[in-house]
């Protein structure tokens, strides 16, 4: 168990600075009194049980984990649009902190199963008493429909471990699309909804100076 918490322990502290980092950048758009891209950011490290098992099924030596297993350190970076998404990536390419070493559009090039999502594998550098540790990080990017369907399609799939009924499989495709027509109307009233969202952020803050 020591030898997992010590193996664990950067990216553990990957995760905690991410989400700092992360969500500062939300927190910057506000100042700018301009559209966040960023909804909400979510991170977690995979739970042993789930490394060992991914590692079992793509047979991954424990030994090369580091090396072979991108999402030990996962972040989760939720946009209400699909144009965000694009905007968020390019903030993350022009970032000095964090390296891309992968890019994956399942956006463009949604999976069978219906999932939709941008993946970036950056490498991030972590500092630790016995140096800088470069660790794998895996940054999944979606709007808030994927992000929803994903949710949804992950509970099931642990539930029926990926042998989906027929029935269930194509609901779940139904509803990937449906959540892909949302996207698609929210983009074509984007203006109008920023513009609402805008003008109530501005009366809270008028309420917050009273
Ligand atoms: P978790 O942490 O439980 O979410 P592979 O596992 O072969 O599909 P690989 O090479 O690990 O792929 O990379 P990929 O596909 O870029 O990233 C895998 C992660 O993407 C998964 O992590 C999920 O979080 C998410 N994902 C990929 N495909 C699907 C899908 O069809 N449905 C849902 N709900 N999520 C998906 P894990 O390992 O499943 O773990």
């Amino acid at each position: 168990m020591k030898h997992w918490d010590q193996f664990l322990a950067p990216y553990k502290q990957a995760v905690s600075e991410l989400k700092i980092k992360l969500k500062g950048m939300r927190g910057q758009f506000e100042l700018d009194s301009s559209h966040s891209p960023i909804e909400f950011v979510t991170g977690r490290v995979k739970p042993i049980a789930s490394i060992l098992d991914k590692a079992n099924q793509k047979g991954i030596p424990l030994e090369s984990l580091e090396e072979e297993m991108q999402d030990i350190a996962g972040m989760r970076i939720m946009c209400q649009f699909v144009d965000d998404i694009h905007t968020v990536v390019n903030l993350l390419r022009n970032r000095n902190d964090l390296e891309i070493v992968e890019e994956r559009d399942y956006i463009s090039h949604k999976k069978t199963s219906g999932y939709r999502s941008y993946h970036v594998v950056i490498q991030y550098p972590v500092q630790t008493i016995h140096g800088e540790k470069k660790i794998l990080a895996e940054i999944q990017i979606r709007t808030l429909a994927m992000n929803f369907w994903a949710t949804i399609e992950h509970s099931l799939n642990y539930k029926y471990k990926g042998a989906f009924p027929s029935d269930i499989r194509m609901r779940l495709q139904r509803a990937s699309e449906a959540a892909f027509r949302l996207d698609e109307e929210m983009s074509l009233i984007r203006g109008e909804i920023q513009e609402a969202q805008a003008f109530f952020t501005r009366k809270k803050e008028l309420k917050q100076e009273e």
